[in-house]
């Protein structure tokens, strides 16, 4: 039956208020209006950030449809779109690329002016929402909201890739493996031969290991407190791990007496700290080293730091979505995927049906997982 045009009911993951759990209700989709494109959500990663949204950290307004990390297949397309057709295989961007904007037209950029990410409005570029909910309207998240099984997005938020990528993994491209992979290749551009250090081993933090590694990186350590990660970190290609507990000096002094007093080349942050932050630009050669931030922190942190960290020459990046430009980016790590050139299986260590969300979210807060995917 040909749904372009109709409403749409469907299941979806609804967060009524903050700190309560989702509720899977059904939904109404509304058919995607001009440049807008409906997507069948196929797979769907549950992300730290959707964390934040259920706990509070990013402000959102309710109700929401959290989740911004999915593959899908595109269902209809409202006026206007050539970019996609119907059948084509997409993953929603929560980093749109406009094409238009001052961040989209320099190539080295990627906030474009469309991202609802940091505004939280919840809503499509004409200011309404195509989800509905007894009548009531129902906020989309960060330009993309994929937990449910039909959503809206702008043309702008939409990256189409291969036919044949497979949802379960290629989902993960949407956010975190690129967020970490590109803060090396991209954000640091880590060179061959160079040494690294990232800084917290989760679902962030080991796609840098594999950045690092893809870069031709030769020495790269891992530091995280507890000792679990080290043996997959290993797998994906950490000559060396160390966790912080080990040692009685801050772990910044560590790093500088591994590496004969000069530091490591290029130094990653991905657990979101402002203490580990500063110990990670510490732990950089003191003239050429690099620094980047990944993890997000606490929106009221504030820090304090020797001026004379930068002032000898190192430099301090943020990365968001590892600098990846969503349209142009997104469909060539699908196709590098493909070809294996990176493998996300130790990364995706559950894979749940869609029922099972909170069970999901769970298993995050536990760290009991890497990445846990549910399948729609
Ligand atoms: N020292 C060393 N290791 C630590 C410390 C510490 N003080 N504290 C925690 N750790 C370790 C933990 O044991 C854990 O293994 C790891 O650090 C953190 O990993 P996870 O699995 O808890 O978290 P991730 O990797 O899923 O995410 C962490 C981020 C901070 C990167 C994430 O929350 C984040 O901020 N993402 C935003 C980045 C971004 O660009 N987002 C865009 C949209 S999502
Ligand atoms: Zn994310
Ligand atoms: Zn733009």
């Amino acid at each position: 039956m040909c749904t372009a045009g109709k409403v749409i009911k469907c299941k979806a993951a609804v967060l009524f208020e903050v700190k309560q759990p989702l509720h899977i209700v059904e939904i109404e989709v509304a058919p995607p209006k001009a440049h807008e494109v409906r997507v069948k959500i196929l797979a769907s990663g549950i992300c730290r950030s959707d964390d934040h949204v259920l706990n509070g950290t990013l402000k959102v307004k309710f109700p929401i449809i959290p989740g911004h990390e999915a593959l899908g297949v595109v269902e209809s397309i409202g006026e206007g779109v050539t970019y996609v057709k119907p059948g084509d295989k997409v993953i929603p961007l929560f980093l749109p690329q406009c094409g238009k904007c001052r961040a989209c037209k320099n190539p080295q950029r990627n906030l474009c002016e469309k991202s609802d990410t940091f505004k939280g409005t919840g809503l499509m570029y004409d200011g309404t929402s195509r989800f509905s909910y007894k009548g009531k309207p129902v906020h989309h998240f960060a330009n993309t909201s994929t937990f449910t099984e039909y959503t809206v997005v702008h043309e702008d938020a939409v990256a189409k890739v291969d036919p044949a990528a497979p949802p379960e993994k290629a989902c993960l491209i949407g956010c975190g493996f690129s967020t970490g992979y590109g803060a090396a290749t991209k954000t640091a551009k880590v060179t061959p031969g160079s040494s690294c250090a990232v800084f917290g081993l989760g679902g962030v933090g080991l796609p840098v290991v594999m950045g690092c590694k893809a870069a031709g990186a030769s020495r790269i350590i891992g530091i995280n407190r507890s000792k679990d990660k080290f043996p997959i970190a290993k797998e994906l290609g950490a000559t060396e791990c160390v966790s912080p507990l080990d040692f009685k000096k801050p772990i910044n002094e560590v790093l500088l007496e591994m590496t004969d007093g000069e530091g490591v080349d290029y130094s990653f942050e991905a657990i979101g700290r402002t203490d580990t932050m500063i110990a990670a630009l510490a732990s950089c050669n003191m003239n050429y080293g690099t620094s980047v931030m990944v993890g997000l922190p606490p929106s009221e942190a504030e820090m304090t730091l020797s001026p004379t960290l930068i002032f000898t020459g190192r430099t301090w990046k943020g990365s968001l979505f590892g600098d990846m430009r969503g349209k142009e980016d997104v469909p060539k790590l699908v196709s590098e995927l493909m070809a294996k050139k990176f493998n996300l299986d130790p990364i995706i260590t559950h894979v749940l049906p869609f029922d099972k969300i909170n069970e999901g979210f769970e298993l995050l807060r536990n760290g009991k997982c890497i990445r846990t995917v549910l399948k729609m």
